[in-house]
């Protein structure tokens, strides 16, 4: 089944210059990126966003650390494609992360793991509207779609 799923690289893979890279792997699988803008999100939507860990004790931390730079939100679709990129995201703990992951590749501390990925379609639906309008997200076919699906 075709999902969405709304990734964000957070403000050290911007800053550290990775965001292209990562986008790029996204790409190379065979995925779709359909929305994509570069942003500061103010503390309002940081906590909205990460609402579901507001009683953790790293919630704070967690808010000033994603709203210390800008971010690059951005919506990816394909077949199954929320499963798919939390696999290609890796552990929440770099150091847990396998190799070959994107945080096994380039994080080493949970606090400053690079990327968010939507766990669920709900989380998923929930996220995107929190930083899309309908309007900012572009529907289109990719060419090579029958070599990247048996059945496109
Ligand atoms: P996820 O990003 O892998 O889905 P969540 O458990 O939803 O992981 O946590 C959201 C974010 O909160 C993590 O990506 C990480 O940046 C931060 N975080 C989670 N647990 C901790 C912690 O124990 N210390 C510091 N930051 C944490």
């Amino acid at each position: 089944m075709k999902q969405r799923s709304f990734v964000m690289l957070k403000p050290d893979a911007v800053k550290r210059r990775l965001a292209g890279e990562v986008l790029t792997r996204f790409e190379k699988r065979g995925l779709k990126i359909i929305a994509t803008k570069m942003m500061i999100i103010d503390s309002d939507l940081a906590k909205k966003h990460y609402g579901e860990h507001s009683e953790k004790p790293f919630f704070k931390d967690l808010v000033n650390y994603i709203i210390s730079g800008p971010v690059l939100a951005t919506v990816i679709e394909g077949e199954e494609c929320i499963s798919l990129i939390r696999k290609m995201v890796g552990a929440t703990n770099p150091q847990e992360a396998d190799l070959g992951t994107i945080r096994g590749d380039y994080a080493i501390d949970t606090g400053r793991n690079i990327i968010h990925a939507s766990d669920s379609p709900a989380s998923a639906a929930r996220e995107i509207s929190l930083f899309f309008e309908d309007s900012e997200i572009c529907e289109y076919t990719l060419p090579d779609e029958e070599l990247i699906y048996e059945e496109p």
